[in-house]
């Protein structure tokens, strides 16, 4: 049997303007979060470490951080990690990855495909890093193929894997589910997509290549548990495959409606029941939504400074006034016309998802006729 835990997209030290003053903070729960994975490195006992590139920021990345990682991945010593560069981290001369001199049991995945040998395990590790930013072929068109004398196969590869027709040119090195078949690898571990995705073989229709996602969120789009991977192959080539959560903290995404609320007083009170069950160290995203009255403009800095006990919150309003829509249309000014034009536009409307796109325009004009440009 053989083991490995699986990471990618870490992303330390990316430049995460939205965070302002929690910078730092952030920075501090991704080392830690790095420590965590470490952790089950060692309590697991697994064979590998293996990491999907996008780990240290090329532009912006700090010496500190690359000690860091250095001084981490010693401490797992005589565990392999095998790290392929992405691209935000690629193989560049003046990078931390080629000026820093790395543990032994750190190896590097470069521009030229590298293939480690560990007999003892019986197994190879294959692997390819990004020479810059962008990269628009294929990195599987110039794989060697696989060593002779070896039970397992493993590669790590920092790619995106393509869903459909037309996506073919994409910028950072595009592969095929069939492509990654035809290596004839037990497991490819991924890294780029920052949402967690697994592949199933064509044939064998069992998983055999898969993105963590990030272990810890970068943007708000990232929410609920971020994980690494834990594989463990068993001696005919069977794979499983769990996900274990790490991360520090959770974005949390919500959506709340005024509900009537037409003074400061009445609005914290409604956000206060809505974030009750909240836990404090998330990363909050508020989005404030439907009616409201029209004399009635909700003050973001009010609500950001009564909800400060929060690790972090963010108040954005998308609410729209109540202004009255027949009187408008009837009087045919300027913004009765526009508001005809989008009912109209709306009853035309064919698919569903057109007449939702017509909504979104409708309370948008709104806000706008009542002031609120969000
Ligand atoms: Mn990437």
């Amino acid at each position: 049997m053989l083991s490995f835990i699986h990471t990618a997209d870490v992303h330390l030290d990316a430049p995460l303007q939205a965070l302002s003053d929690v910078y730092e903070l952030r920075q501090d729960d991704f080392r830690r979060t790095m420590r965590q994975i470490r952790d089950l490195v060692v309590d697991r006992q697994v064979d590998f470490w293996l990491v999907a590139g996008d780990l240290l920021e090329y532009h912006g990345g700090r010496r500190s951080t690359a000690l860091f990682l250095r001084d981490l991945f010693a401490s797992v010593a005589p565990v392999p990690v095998c790290i392929a560069p992405g691209n935000h981290d690629p193989w560049r001369a003046d990078s931390f990855y080629q000026s820093l001199s790395w543990p032994g049991n750190v190896y590097w995945f470069t521009p030229e495909w590298g293939a480690f040998e560990f007999p003892e395990k019986s197994c190879v590790v294959y692997g390819w890093g990004f020479p810059e930013p962008h990269f628009y072929e294929s990195p599987l068109n110039t794989f060697p193929g696989k060593l002779d004398g070896y039970r397992h196969h493993l590669m790590v590869l920092h790619a995106h894997v393509l869903h459909g027709a037309g996506e073919e040119h994409h910028p950072y090195a595009p592969v095929s589910v069939q492509e990654m078949a035809d290596t004839g690898m037990d497991y490819i571990a991924l890294g780029h997509i920052h949402k967690p995705m697994q592949f199933s073989h064509p044939v064998k229709r069992q998983p055999f290549a898969a993105y963590p996602g990030t272990p810890e969120a970068i943007t708000v789009k990232e929410e609920g548990d971020r994980c690494v991977l834990y594989g463990e192959l068993d001696h005919t080539g069977k794979l499983l495959l769990q996900s274990i959560p790490v991360a520090q903290r959770r974005v949390s995404k919500r959506e709340i409606t005024l509900d009537g609320a037409e003074t400061m007083e009445q609005l914290v009170e409604r956000l206060q029941c809505e974030l009750a069950n909240e836990p404090v160290e998330n990363l909050v995203y508020v989005t404030l939504t439907g009616e409201r009255a029209a004399h009635f403009t909700p003050a973001i800095p009010v609500l950001q400074q009564r909800f400060r006990h929060f690790f972090l919150i963010q108040f954005r309003d998308q609410t729209w006034p109540d202004v009255d829509e027949e009187k408008l249309i009837s009087e045919g000014g300027v913004l009765g016309r526009w508001l005809a034009k989008l009912a109209e536009t709306e009853a035309q409307a064919v698919a569903e998802e057109e007449r939702q796109i017509v909504r979104m325009a409708r309370r948008e004009a709104l806000a706008r006729i009542g002031g609120n440009t969000g």
